[in-house]
């Protein structure tokens, strides 16, 4: 039987004070740590932005969610995988995702490698394994773990980072999921990002026991961690995916953080929680946390985060303006990658589609060369 990780629920503190034993990670990787949870508020902050003036269709907040996502996501190797939940877009940034292919997908132009295929907001990357998201709750994890055993009979040392929010614990994929990864070892570390709510159900509604409790329903390490904390959750999740790494051991992380915004942009939280919930965790910034911790370390000069934060918000905005004129996707992509000859019936249906946008004025060129 192994031992028991030992895992510290919290490295810093509130306040940004050093409060468990210093990870003591090298000056540049806690300098990029930094970089990495700006860019997801400023990647979020940019996206409401550009979805209130009608320029994208939808997006799902990461606000609050930085330090649990940057934290636990730096633990992985590049050969590893990330499943994701709802919110995981930044991390998938941080580990090579392009932001112009992320920032094309909100559009859905002609460069989405999705081919507007797929909801605004829902983004893949084949050369950093960011599989294509669902939004059906749960159905990732079991992916994730078919794919992790795979992994594991291939021998290619790949962990499997499954992200999924508390209220996908109530899925039929968490349990089955959770269960087959445990009976098969599989290199599966289960990342149940716990964030205070499911759209309006509040977390601790989802069971009557407690979420780190399911690991060992399931024959697996657990722990939770703040997940407000990124060195805390980067260290938990270190132990956790280098152990599935060189043992095969499935572990399941709890990472307990809030969801500061609605649950997307078609949510309005005021008609389903108090003010003085989200004031309470806002005191928790996980930013703010690790910025005063940076600077008494001496790694951050004064005015560094407003710095940096513009930069990113620079970069952001002139790729958003490069996608915003990019060309649109030609419409005969309603019709291909599906059957080498088009059948009839999708014939007929593209050409009425096609006569359609020519009279709305929407088709581009090259449209018109279509019909069949
Ligand atoms: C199978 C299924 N049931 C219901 C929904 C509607 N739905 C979308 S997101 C969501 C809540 C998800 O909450 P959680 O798992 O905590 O993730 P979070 O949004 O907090 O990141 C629900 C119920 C869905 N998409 N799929
Ligand atoms: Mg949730």
């Amino acid at each position: 039987m192994t031992a028991t990780l030992s895992i510290t629920r919290q490295i810093l503190d509130p306040a940004g004070k050093l409060c468990g034993t210093d990870p003591e990670l090298s000056p540049e990787f806690l300098k990029e740590l930094f970089v990495h949870m700006l860019r997801v508020r400023a990647v979020d902050e940019r996206m409401l932005k550009l979805q209130r003036a009608g320029r994208i269709g939808f997006v799902g907040s990461m606000f609050g969610l930085e330090a649990a996502m940057i934290g636990s996501a730096a633990a992985l190797e590049p050969q590893d995988w990330l499943w994701s939940g709802l919110r995981e877009g930044g991390a998938a940034l941080m580990r090579g995702l392009p932001l112009s292919e992320y920032i094309a997908q909100m559009y859905g132009n002609g460069s989405d490698t999705a081919k507007g295929r797929q909801m605004c907001n829902h983004q893949q990357h084949v050369g950093t394994h960011y599989p294509s998201w669902s939004s059906v709750i749960g159905t990732q994890i079991p992916h994730g773990v078919g794919a992790a055993y795979a992994s594991k009979l291939r021998n290619e040392n790949a962990v499997h980072a499954i992200y999924f929010g508390d209220g996908a614990t109530s899925s039929n994929g968490f349990h089955s999921g959770m269960n087959f990864a445990g009976v098969w070892n599989a290199p599966a570390v289960f990342m149940c990002v716990d964030n205070g709510w499911a759209i309006s159900v509040p977390s601790g509604h989802q069971t009557a026991g407690t979420y780190v409790s399911r690991g060992d329903a399931y024959g697996m390490e657990a722990h939770e961690v703040d997940g407000n904390d990124v060195l805390a959750t980067f260290e938990a999740a270190r132990l956790l995916v280098e152990r599935a790494r060189t043992e095969n051991k499935p572990a399941l992380l709890v990472i307990k953080t809030y969801r500061m915004a609605g649950h997307s942009s078609s949510d309005d939280p005021t008609r389903y929680r108090d003010q003085a919930e989200v004031d309470r965790w806002a005191a928790q910034d996980p930013l703010d946390r690790f910025e005063t911790y940076l600077s008494s370390a001496g790694l951050l000069e004064q005015g560094g985060r407003e710095r940096i934060y513009s930069e990113l918000i620079a970069e952001i905005d002139d790729e958003s303006n490069r996608q915003e004129r990019a060309p649109k996707m030609p419409l005969r992509s309603l019709v291909d990658d599906v059957y080498a000859d088009v059948p009839l019936h999708l014939r007929r249906q593209y050409n009425r589609f096609l006569e359609v946008s020519k009279r709305l004025g929407d088709a581009q060129p090259g449209d018109g060369a279509f019909p069949l």
